[in-house]
């Protein structure tokens, strides 16, 4: 294919990728990656705490080596999904509501953004007479997309270790189609926009952010991050964090509110999968391709507001199991939920001078859960009540 095809058929490819929703496509070479090796000694220090699928050999080495996933592959396309929404209100100051994290608020994005990858995968398949090979990614394969998408010119790693764009800031899923056509390469993203911005570092409630290394990458302890602990982590979340987790049940997005490039030019997304999700209420589109997803479901807790946490901690597995349906919600289990629920509902009551008796009552009855470490969290949840001054 001569360069001006290339060329032309990029433009083309970005076209269609707006046509289908998406705020930037971009293509990069699928040359070795530069960022393995800070992945493997961000992984010797033992920052990814328990998530053992990122430290898996095999899998490292594949982040390595994109030829590993596909040996035929010549060029990656790495597309950008824009999921800016405004908070409920209540969300966040009021202690008595949990906050879930944008992402996560609609439908799943790793079923909403492979449709739309595949369906640009299938167009470019249209266009070369040959036919194009691809395989999609959304977060599921071993690929460092972040670092893709610096190459493919999308954005800059922050210190917060998002990906940014200078004039959309971070609010946006990454999804990698890995080709078998070269098409010509953008030019990969290489201004820092941080300089001596330390927003997100000053806020991030945990000092999960250590700041940038020698060689400039980002650095995140994430056994400290509350998105890990509340989405990624299994077991008690530790002790001496709990207080510093606040009203946040399901992820965390403080160190991309604080920014200023995510603050000042963040626009509510026009996907409508990923605005909150009405299912809460009334009807949710049914997605035919997923056996899992079987349609509208009963209300369980009303959206006008953010969920209140004595209404989540109520919630029985069966309604539990509606609510998460088609949501990236249901990372957390049932019993991880209960667990932040109860964790956040101590945090409510610390600030309390009479302590709410609905807080309270689901408290007890949760020390009795079948899960240890949910009752272990009501328990210290119902130690953190003030002691009336004697
Ligand atoms: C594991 C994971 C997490 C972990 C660890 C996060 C982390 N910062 O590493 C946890 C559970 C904490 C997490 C949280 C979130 N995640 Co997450 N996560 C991933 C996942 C699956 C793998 C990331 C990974 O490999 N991390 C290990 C680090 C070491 O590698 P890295 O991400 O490539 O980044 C490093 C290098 O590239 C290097 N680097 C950067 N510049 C330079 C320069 C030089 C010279 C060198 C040598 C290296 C270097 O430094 C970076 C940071 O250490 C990706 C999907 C994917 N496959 O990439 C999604 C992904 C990164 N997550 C995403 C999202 C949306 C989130 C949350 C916002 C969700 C939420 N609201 O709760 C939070 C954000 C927290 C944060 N500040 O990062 C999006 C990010 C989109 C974007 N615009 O950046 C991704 C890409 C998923 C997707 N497909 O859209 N996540
Ligand atoms: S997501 Fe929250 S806890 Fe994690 S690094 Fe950002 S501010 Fe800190
Ligand atoms: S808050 Fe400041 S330092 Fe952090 S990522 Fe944004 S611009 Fe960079």
């Amino acid at each position: 294919m001569s360069s001006v095809d290339g060329s032309s058929l990029v433009a083309a490819l970005r076209e269609r990728g707006a046509a289908l929703g998406l705020a930037m496509v971009g293509v990069t070479t699928p040359e070795a990656s530069d960022h393995v090796a800070h992945v493997g000694r961000w992984l010797a220090q033992g920052y990814h705490g328990g998530m053992a699928y990122l430290a898996r050999e095999d899998a490292v080495a594949r982040r390595g080596d994109l030829h590993r996933t596909m040996e035929t592959v010549r060029s990656v396309v790495v597309a950008a999904d824009e999921y800016a929404q405004g908070d409920p209100p209540g969300v966040p100051d009021d202690p008595s509501r949990g906050v879930i994290a944008r992402y996560a608020r609609g439908r799943d994005y790793h079923k909403t953004l492979k449709k739309k990858l595949v369906a640009l995968a299938r167009w470019l398949d249209g266009q070369v007479a040959r036919g194009v090979g691809f395989r999609a990614y959304v977060d599921t394969g071993p690929i460092l997309e972040r670092e893709l998408a610096q190459r493919a010119g999308l954005g800059w790693f922050g210190k917060n270790t998002m990906l940014i764009h200078p004039r959309r800031g971070s609010y946006f899923f990454l999804g990698v189609l890995l080709v078998d056509v070269e098409l010509p390469a953008d030019k990969p993203f290489k201004a820092d926009h941080c300089g001596s911005c330390r927003a997100c570092l000053d806020a991030c409630p945990t000092g999960a952010l250590l700041g940038r290394d020698e060689r400039g990458a980002p650095v995140m302890d994430a056994r400290r991050c509350i998105s890990y602990l509340t989405i990624e982590h299994r077991g008690p979340i530790p002790e001496e964090l709990r207080p510093l987790t606040g009203n946040r049940v399901f992820g965390c997005d403080i160190c991309q509110e604080v920014c200023p490039y995510t603050h000042k030019f963040s626009r509510p997304s026009q996907e409508p999968d990923y605005s909150p999700r009405p299912a809460w209420e009334a009807e949710w589109d049914r997605d035919a391709d997923d056996p899992d997803d079987d349609g509208p479901t009963e209300a369980v807790i009303p959206t006008t507001d953010g969920p209140a946490l004595v209404a989540l901690m109520r919630m029985s597995e069966d309604e539990w199991d509606a609510y998460t349906r088609g949501s990236a919600m249901r990372r957390a289990g049932y019993a991880g939920l209960r667990r932040n629920v109860a964790i956040a509902l101590g945090n409510w009551l610390a600030g309390m001078d009479t302590p709410d008796p609905e807080a309270v009552g689901e408290l007890v009855a949760a020390l009795s859960d079948e899960d240890d470490v949910v009752a272990e969290a009501a328990a210290w949840a119902l130690g953190r009540i003030k002691r009336p001054s004697p």
